[in-house]
């Protein structure tokens, strides 16, 4: 398989909000994430994904962008910018910018033109249509509740949000929309920035006539199957790549939801026409229900094997993976498939890292995760911020489908928050995230979990993900070898074998806190092995072990 530098590299996301505060407003900010990029060199990754920093009114955080060539005021200057990525250069450390090219803000210029009149130069960058009986064009319901689409009084048209009313769905269909998000990718490409993490880029192209869904739970059509992998999707891609992309040496990932292997296959090709790789949805997914996420389930650890595997298998040779448990859209994987308990908390969130980092494909950190952090012990409705779990509570309760007590359960469980709690730097207060207050709580977890008590003891969480990363880039097996999965009907125990010129490498997790027996493959032994990583210390594996709860092992033979 051709080697390249982005199938060897690790992805560290930052979600600036929450990650370092420089000036003490209570809100993480670029300067912030300057002073804390040797950290970052200290962990070992090559790249940092950074979600949004432009200009936006922050509806959704930053995802509702007004000025894509301009930086949010909150998160400092064009100046810091340069700073920042200076300084990350320096130190080896690429930058990854977050593109959100499927909506803009409602507030940006473009929109803010669209919406003027029907004969506006910028109509047609946006989605428009005429109401059907004085109801919405279609039935489709948007990703944070409600209709997917808004009235606008002064031409007497609708405009699509798939998302918040204040994100309205930019037209790809029109080429002089193209023209424009090229030539601003241009601008920060030429600015020297070093990827792109596309957002939600598998709904761009639209199936024309906009065919109503079928309605779930919600009372509104699913959008999905008109909009996600939609018919010119790869023509765009393509488009961009010979625009943008192939001009730059860059690492991109698409943020695919709805996303198919066969899909990924077109998508991340190893011919290297669209992606590099696409951020697929099927393991995450898997705890999901009849009201999308909202539910108390757990992920069924059978499920996970067979989807991690099925994209590990048919990739392979055709396509490249992204590996990820967590991201800001999902709560703590620690809470969610691992033990957050005292006893457990160290041990399993070594076992997750090890389990996702011994596989192929390029794995991405959560900010915090490298510490082992935890979901927050949410009490009241008042500690959310997030405009999905707010929306989505609202409207389950008021329409009667589940119990007010019920979707305070979901949405702590679930609920993005979770992941956008500050970062827990040492154990003064405020967890050293900033010297005001801060825009959303600090887990109370801070005193015992944080990177300077992580920093002070070579077994912690952190130093295991340093090692972790170090491996791959020691093992060419870890990046290129190939894969099979064990014991596929273990509801306990993830194990799989990799295969690299002639060398083998297993990894076995046991996702309980069960001691369990576990009998090494015959095609293993006699052969000596060495370990690679164990987060019980373990030094050698016998023919027939006991595995000790969440114990995680990879062996090279
Ligand atoms: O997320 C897209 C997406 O699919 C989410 O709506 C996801 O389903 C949800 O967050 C899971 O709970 C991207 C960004 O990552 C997210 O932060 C944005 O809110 C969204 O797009 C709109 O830009
Ligand atoms: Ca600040």
């Amino acid at each position: 398989m051709e080697k390249a530098w982005w199938k060897e590299s690790v992805v560290y996301q930052i979600y600036p909000r929450s990650f370092c505060d420089s000036n003490g407003d209570g809100i993480g900010d670029l300067n912030g994430i300057t002073e804390k990029l040797e950290y970052l060199k200290e962990l070992g990754i090559d790249v940092i994904w950074l979600s949004p920093v432009y200009q936006s009114p922050n509806d959704d955080n930053g995802y509702d962008i007004s000025d894509y060539r301009k930086i949010m005021p909150e998160f400092g200057t064009m100046a810091d910018y340069d700073r920042m990525l200076q300084k990350a250069h320096e130190l080896g450390i690429k930058i990854m910018m977050d593109l959100v090219v499927n909506h803009t803000s409602d507030e940006h210029p473009w929109f803010v033109e669209s919406r003027k009149s029907k004969e506006n130069a910028y109509r047609d960058y946006y989605i428009w249509r005429d109401g059907k009986e004085g109801k919405e064009p279609n039935n489709w319901g948007g990703c944070f509740g409600g209709s997917a689409w808004k009235y606008d009084e002064g031409t007497d048209q609708y405009y699509l949000h798939l998302f918040s009313e204040k994100q309205p769905d930019l037209n790809w269909d029109n080429p002089r929309v193209r023209k424009e998000v090229f030539d601003m990718m241009i601008w920060w490409c030429e600015k020297g920035i070093d990827g792109l993490r596309m957002d939600v880029i598998s709904l761009i192209s639209k199936t024309p006539g906009l065919p109503d869904g079928t309605v779930g739970k919600s009372g509104y059509g699913d959008f999905g199957p008109y909009c996600a992998n939609g018919p010119k999707v790869h023509e765009y891609l393509q488009e961009m790549n010979r625009e943008v992309l192939s001009r730059y040496d860059l690492i991109t990932v698409g943020e695919c939801s709805g996303v198919t292997v066969e899909e990924a296959k077109k998508y991340a090709s190893l011919s290297g026409k669209e992606l590099n790789m696409v951020f697929q949805f099927e393991h995450m997914d898997l705890d999901g229900g009849e009201s999308f996420k909202w539910n108390h389930k757990k992920i069924p650890l059978t499920g996970l094997k067979q989807i991690m595997s099925k994209w590990q298998r048919e990739l392979a040779g055709k396509a490249w993976n992204s590996l990820y448990w967590c991201n800001h859209d999902q709560p703590r994987m620690l809470s969610r498939m691992g033990n957050d308990s005292p006893k457990y908390r160290e041990i399993s969130a070594k076992m997750l890292g090890t389990c996702l980092h011994m596989l192929q494909g390029t794995p991405y950190i959560y900010q915090g995760e490298e510490l082992g952090m935890t979901n927050y012990p949410f009490t009241s409705l008042e500690e959310f911020r997030d405009i999905e779990s707010i929306n989505a509570y609202h409207e389950l309760t008021e329409k009667g489908v589940v119990t007010p007590e019920e979707m305070f359960d979901y949405i702590s469980y679930k609920g993005r928050d979770n992941a956008r709690t500050p970062m827990q730097w040492d154990d003064s207060p405020q967890a050293g995230f900033t010297a005001g207050t801060p825009w959303i709580p600090v887990n109370p977890n801070y005193r015992e979990i944080n990177a300077k008590e992580q920093m002070e003891r070579a077994d912690s969480v952190f130093y295991y993900y340093k090692k972790l990363i170090r491996l791959r880039k020691e093992y060419k097996i870890i990046v290129y070898g190939d894969y099979e999965l064990l014991l596929p009907d273990s509801e306990e125990l993830y194990v799989y074998l990799r295969g690299y010129q002639g060398e083998k490498l297993l990894t076995i997790c046991n996702f309980t806190e069960k001691e369990i027996t576990y009998r090494l493959p015959e095609e293993l032994f006699g052969l000596a092995g060495e370990v690679l990583v164990s987060n019980y210390g373990r030094e050698l594996l016998d023919k027939k072990i006991l595995l000790k709860p969440y114990e995680a092992i990879a062996v090279l033979y």
